[in-house]
């Protein structure tokens, strides 16, 4: 089988146009990685290159050893995916101790995304944190979420609660809240090492005045998290420049976030609650 046929790809592949179209990846921003499972790889092994370069990775990852990611390549720009996938995005395989790296398929004339490190860190989080069901890690510069990070102090408390606040159904797809960082610089192993810290008790976390980042057990979970914080973003900026910059007078309460949580047996994470 032919890796463009894997649902796989085509999953990766609809991501990158749907979050192209909602303007969230402006040139090469942005990264996408995901998590084969073994009938995936099985299935198209015939079409891998067996003679790419090992490369270490600067932290080993050894509950990823043997794993095979599709990832974006590093300087691509994921409005490419759909047009010449092998160029923009491609296949690395991690080797039997998770101490390095070769590419199997596609990456053609670069490499993988500069940010390999911080997803492969990020699965093995989510790994140890037993959530192994997390097949999806994914980086977008969503503007809402930077415009927003430009007016809120870089806090989960405050942003969970404004964002859970604006929109009814935002604490069903977040019921633990959301991580936030401090400005960092992109790319650096301080954001990536940041990032997992926050990765093993939440799904999201935003990097101030760049964007956010996910972690999920598939496409359309990973799309929908960073959808409806963007979204919850979105109404909250509307709503605040509507009242004269003020934040809004009429939100939903944490009694009706917590009857919210009981119709749908979501647990929500008290310390935001009051
Ligand atoms: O892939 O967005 O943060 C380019 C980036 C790095
Ligand atoms: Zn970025």
């Amino acid at each position: 089988m032919s890796v463009l046929d894997l649902e796989c790809v085509k999953g990766f592949i609809r991501l990158c146009e749907d979050a192209f179209a909602h303007g969230w990846h402006e040139a090469n921003g942005g990264n996408l990685s995901y998590r084969m499972d073994e009938e995936d790889v099985d299935a198209c092994s015939a079409c891998f290159s067996r003679e790419g370069t090992w490369i270490s990775l600067e932290h080993p990852a050894p509950s990823l050893a043997g794993a095979h990611f599709l990832i974006t390549g590093s300087g691509k720009y994921l409005r490419n995916a759909v047009l010449d996938p092998a160029q923009t995005f491609g296949i690395v395989e991690v080797d039997n101790l998770g101490a390095a790296w070769r590419v199997a398929w596609g990456l053609e004339g670069a490499g993988p995304s500069s940010e390999l490190e911080t997803h492969l860190a990020t699965y093995e989080t989510a790994l140890q944190v037993s959530d192994g069901a997390n097949r999806v890690v994914y980086h977008a510069h969503c503007p809402n979420i930077i415009a927003l990070s430009t007016l809120l102090p870089a806090d989960m408390n405050t942003w969970t609660r404004a964002l859970w606040k604006v929109m009814t159904e935002s604490i069903i797809v977040f019921p633990q809240g959301i991580g936030v960082l401090p400005w960092m610089i992109p790319g650096s192993p301080e954001l990536a090492q940041a990032t997992c810290e926050l990765m093993r008790a939440y799904k999201v976390c935003v990097w101030t005045q760049h964007g956010v980042m996910v972690r999920a057990a598939s496409f359309d979970e990973a799309f929908g998290l960073v959808h409806t914080v963007e979204k919850s973003c979105g109404i909250y900026l509307q709503a605040r420049a509507a009242n004269g910059g003020e934040d809004p007078q009429f939100l939903v309460s944490d009694e009706q976030l917590r009857l919210v949580c009981a119709r749908y047996g979501l647990t929500p994470n008290e310390d935001l609650l009051c």
